[in-house]
């Protein structure tokens, strides 16, 4: 780095008998080495100059974002982030923070190694490490409970929350809030006062922790919750250990624990899987299409149809400010889709989240019709009817024919073909797909799905819906399923040749929660109706390879007309309308029945061995989606997967995941299996070009 370099991040200018230190590092100011280096100087220059108060302040959006996650893993560089906030906090002059936006992580370690502290309105004050697996471990175990108390600073960790800056100010985070946007202006202000009154450097190393004897039973007691809710999780147990330093040990040796246990979260598998999604989860959005085209201006939506779907799309098109005109085939049809849209926003206002005016006030952009041409001059068109090939084809004809010319027709479908779709239009490079998940209005993925003859700018423009409505957006192509279908009925598969070749429905369940799934794939089936997966599997069977093994418990369960918690029965049962199910001796036989008709003499396998078929199945087909170009890159599908299919972020994703075992490994329990079953077990081909080259699948996110 040259000093010119190192000057530019961290400008430093006399204002009067104060420094003002500028960090200037876009797009968030992160702290990279170059400005912990000049922050390290600008206090060496303020100690040694004729100055009475040093200002720190951040140029652009942010104060500070944090250490710049992007050094983690590479070999450290000096100063160290911890050095630079105690040079800081030793400084003789008396150093303020002026915070006029996100001060995270580090940055907000940076702010309380100050010695007083200014919010401005637009501030975000947060210690969100542990959401990337790590804890503060630039002294900001040791100082937010000696700032803001014990409960408080350990919620903050715990949470990863940000609060602002009339929050940060009751929590006792910043010493003032000052209005308007300009952090100079505002600390410099401060400063002088502060000067005027004569007020002492004050460390906050030298504060104490009230009432230590309530604060460790506090802790003990969080421990014990801590260990409870975040069950698997590496760093917030080590959270808690800090804060506990922070009572128990003077604190030069408390920062002293907080750095050994800061480098074993930062040596855990989990910080790699979780900053490996912070980065997908933005990489994303960064498509050919998005650089080639800009967006269509878009305001007015309007969405075809009001059952579960439709009503979730439109609630989030409304909670960010768009009109919505909904279209529905009939009167009954159309009240239904208003009362599901408004049942949304009533359970709101019955938990306090929402008042009755702002309900009223977000319905007034709604508009409910019956008929199509009520949309001749909206910019946008979301079809979410009835998951069928030919129902949609008739609506696309309708949109075509009312539609102004230049609208977006997008249709929501988790399967279908969309290039077929669009084919009924004379339009079809207006129309593309997107495959919102339910609950639409929950769920944050979105996978946009492109179709061959769609133009660059309509997909841009989903790619703008997707972050105007605050989702995750996927590019896929088209396959039956896509991304994220598509390779779980491959694992699902999987899971259905454990099950009958030994392990029950209810030991998959319990492997596949044991690591870190909030649900096994019988959970989910019963969760999801066991006839939505029947009514798939009898539309696959014409189709199917006559060759491929096919279990038919599945089959035999939905034939009872169990179709899971909505029916009281599925693989599970659900006594009285329970949510949790309980083990079904009859589910067990009919299991049994089927692997005797089969010939299967069953065997055990460990929650292990399930886990490693199941992961092998995912990853295998994950290697295809990506060859085949239906998703860009390996993290599309880790992405797909976390925020849309439950995959435990901590492990990145299920192609991180393979990253992580090592894909020689894979590739060797692929060929183990594919010795009972060739077919099925068939190693990607991309899989095995990865392995002879010695490369993993990152290596293909970075060449995209
Ligand atoms: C830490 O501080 C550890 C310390 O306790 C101890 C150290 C010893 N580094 O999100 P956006 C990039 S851990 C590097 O799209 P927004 C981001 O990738 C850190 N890069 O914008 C993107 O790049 P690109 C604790 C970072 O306005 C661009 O900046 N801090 C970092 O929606 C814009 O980001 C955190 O966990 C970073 N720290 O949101 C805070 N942060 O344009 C993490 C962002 O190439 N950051 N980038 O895709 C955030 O939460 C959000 O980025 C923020 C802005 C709220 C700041």
């Amino acid at each position: 780095m040259s000093i010119e370099a190192e000057a530019s991040v961290v400008r430093t200018a006399r204002q009067g008998g104060v420094l003002v230190v500028t960090i200037a590092n876009p797009p968030v100011n992160a702290l990279g080495v170059a400005v912990r280096q000049g922050l390290l100087a600008a206090v060496e220059q303020a100690d040694a100059a004729a100055v009475q108060a040093v200002l720190i302040v951040g140029e652009g959006k942010a104060f500070i974002a944090g250490a710049d996650i992007r050094e983690f893993g590479q070999p450290a560089q000096p100063p160290s982030l911890p050095e630079v906030c105690n040079r800081i906090e030793a400084c003789g002059k008396l150093v303020v923070a002026a915070i006029h936006g996100p001060a995270l992580g580090g940055g907000l370690e940076v702010a309380m190694a100050a010695h007083y502290r200014v919010a401005l309105p637009a501030a975000k004050l947060g210690l969100p490490e542990v959401n990337l697996g790590l804890l503060p471990g630039a002294g900001g175990t040791q100082r937010a409970p000696r700032l803001m108390g014990v409960r408080a600073a350990a919620g903050l960790m715990l949470s990863g929350q940000h609060l602002g800056a009339h929050a940060a100010f009751d929590a006792g985070l910043v010493d003032r809030v000052a209005q308007g946007a300009d952090p100079v202006a505002a600390g410099l202000q401060y400063a002088e006062e502060l000067l005027a009154a004569n007020a002492p450097v004050r460390r906050t190393r030298d504060l104490a922790i009230a009432d230590k004897a309530a604060a460790l039973a506090e802790l003990d007691a969080l421990a014990l919750e801590t260990a409870k809710k975040t069950r698997g999780l590496f760093s917030p147990g080590k959270i808690v250990e800090c804060v506990r330093a922070a009572v128990e040990l003077p604190f030069d040796e408390g920062l002293a624990r907080e750095r050994a246990l800061f480098v074993q979260c930062l040596e855990s598998p989990q910080r790699q899987g979780l900053i490996h999604a912070f980065f997908a989860e933005r990489e994303t959005a960064k498509i050919p299409e998005a650089k080639a085209a800009a967006p269509r201006p878009f305001a007015a939506i309007a969405v075809i149809g009001g059952g579960t779907m439709g009503a979730g799309i439109t609630v989030s098109a409304l909670d960010v400010g768009f009109t919505v005109t909904m279209v529905e085939r009939d009167a009954d049809s159309i009240a239904r889709g208003q009362a599901n849209v408004e049942k949304v926003y009533d359970g709101l206002i019955a938990k306090g989240r929402m008042t009755p005016e702002a309900k009223a006030a977000t319905m007034a952009r709604y508009t409910p019709s019956t008929s199509y041409d009520a949309i001749q001059d909206v910019d946008l068109v979301i079809e979410a009817v009835f998951e069928d090939i030919e129902v949609k084809k008739a609506v696309f004809k309708e949109l075509d024919r009312v539609c102004k010319s230049g609208a977006v027709l997008a249709t929501n479908t988790s399967y279908l073909d969309i290039d077929a779709i669009a084919a009924a239009t004379a339009r079809p490079q207006d129309v593309i797909g997107l495959h919102f998940f339910s609950p639409a209005n929950i769920m944050k993925l979105l996978e946009i799905v492109v179709p061959a003859r769609v133009s660059s700018d309509v997909v841009a423009t989903a790619f703008e819906l997707a972050k105007r409505m605050k989702k995750i957006p996927v590019r896929a192509g088209v396959c039956d399923g896509f991304i994220g279908n598509r390779i779980l009925a491959v694992y699902k598969q999987a899971a259905d040749y454990i099950m009958e070749d030994g392990a029950s429905p209810y030991e998959i369940d319990e492997a596949v929660r044991g690591f870190g799934y909030p649900m096994g794939p019988f959970q989910v089936t019963d969760l999801a109706g066991g006839d939505i997966g029947w009514a798939t599997r009898k539309r696959r069977a014409a189709t199917r390879d006559p060759k491929a093994r096919y279990v038919e418990v599945a089959d035999r369960i939905c034939e009872r007309g169990w179709f899971g918690q909505k029916t009281g029965r599925g693989f599970y049962l659900y006594a009285n309308g329970a949510r949790t199910g309980m083990p079904d001796p009859e589910v067990l036989a009919i299991v049994d029945a089927e692997r005797a008709k089969k010939g299967v003499t069953p065997r055990k396998f460990t929650p292990e061995e399930i886990m490693r078929r199941y992961m092998a199945a995912m990853v295998n087909e994950g290697a295809k989606v990506v060859e085949e170009g239906i998703a860009l890159r390996p993290l599309d599908v880790d992405v797909t997967f976390l925020s849309g299919y439950g995959f435990p972020r901590h492990r990145g994703g299920p192609m991180k995941y393979a990253d992580m075992v090592g894909l020689p490994q894979v590739l060797a329990d692929l060929r183990e299996f594919a010795k009972e079953d060739p077919l099925f077990w068939k190693p990607a081909p991309l899989l095995e070009k990865l392995v002879a080259e010695g490369r993993n699948f990152d290596s293909l996110n970075k060449a995209a």
